[in-house]
C-alpha cells in the first residue's frame, strides 16, 4: 500500500511513521508513506497557500490552486482509489472504514488547516471524507497519522501473531476483556483463577463474557449494531 499525505506542514507527521510497529512496516516494504509539502506548490515567491474567504468570517482558507497542482501531480503518476479529506465534517472514522480502506493500493490523504479548503477542491478531486471524532484539532494531521495507523496495522505482515488484528477491541464489536501478566498476586490483588487453570475453553468463555459485560456497560452501542 502507498499513502501520499499533503500537508502544509508535514513535520508534524515525521516520528509516528519513524518509530515501532509503522516503521517496521515501512522496512519490509509492506508500506510506503510519502509526504507532500504544499507550499512547494504555492503560487508566489511568499509561499502563499491561504486565503481570505469569499463573503466574509475568520480565517483563512486553503486555495484551490495549489491543491489543485499537487493532487494532479499525484494523480498524473498513478491511480489512486481514494482521496480522502481529513476534516471534522467528515464521517466518524472507525474499525469498519479502516479494514474496507486496507485493501485498497494507492491513497492520498488530504489534510486541513485553518477554516478548511476552498469547496472546488472537493469537487474535483475528494472522493472520502473522514473525521477522527467530535472535537476540534488545530489541522487535520494528527488525524491523517491516527486513520494511517489504523489502516497500516491491518496489513498482512505488519502485526506478528502475537499482535494479531483478530482479537482486537472493536474487531468484533466487543471491547478488550481485562488481561495481566506475572505476578500472581500484587499487593494483594490476585490475577483471576480461571485464566491459572490452564482450560483453554474455559478461558475463552470467561474472557467472551467479560468483553460483554465491559461492552454493555461502556458501549451499550456497539452491541446494537451486532
Ligand atoms: Cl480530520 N481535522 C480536524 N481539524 N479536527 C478533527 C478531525 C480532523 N477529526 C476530529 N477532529
Amino acid at each position: 500500500m502507498r499513502i501520499d499525505i499533503i500537508s502544509a506542514v508535514p513535520d508534524l507527521m515525521e516520528s509516528p511513521f519513524r518509530t515501532s510497529i509503522l516503521k517496521r512496516a515501512m522496512e519490509k516494504g509492506l508500506a510506503e508513506v510519502h509526504f507532500h509539502n504544499l507550499r512547494k506548490y504555492a503560487l508566489n515567491k511568499y509561499g502563499q497557500i491561504d486565503d481570505a474567504p469569499y463573503g466574509g468570517g475568520a480565517g483563512m482558507v486553503l486555495m484551490v490552486e495549489p491543491l489543485d497542482r499537487c493532487i494532479s501531480d499525484l494523480k498524473a503518476e498513478r491511480d489512486y482509489d481514494e482521496v480522502i479529506y481529513l476534516t471534522p465534517d467528515g464521517e466518524t472514522l472507525n474499525q469498519r472504514i479502516a479494514n474496507t480502506l486496507s485493501i485498497k493500493e494507492n491513497i492520498i490523504m488530504l489534510c486541513g488547516h485553518y477554516k478548511g479548503i476552498d469547496q472546488r477542491v472537493r469537487d474535483m478531486h475528494i472522493t472520502r471524507e473522514i473525521s477522527i471524532g467530535d472535537y476540534v484539532l488545530t489541522g487535520g494531521e494528527l488525524a491523517a497519522c491516527v486513520l494511517a495507523d489504523s489502516v497500516i496495522r491491518l496489513l498482512p505482515g505488519v502485526l506478528n501473531d502475537e499482535q494479531s488484528a483478530l482479537t482486537d477491541s472493536f474487531q468484533d464489536n466487543l471491547l478488550a476483556p481485562p488481561i495481566y501478566t506475572r505476578p500472581e498476586v500484587y499487593k494483594g490483588l490476585k490475577v483471576p483463577s480461571v485464566l491459572l487453570s490452564g482450560n483453554p475453553k474455559v478461558i475463552e468463555d470467561w474472557e467472551h463474557e467479560q468483553a460483554l459485560n465491559i461492552t454493555r456497560t461502556r458501549r451499550p452501542d456497539l452491541l446494537e449494531n451486532k
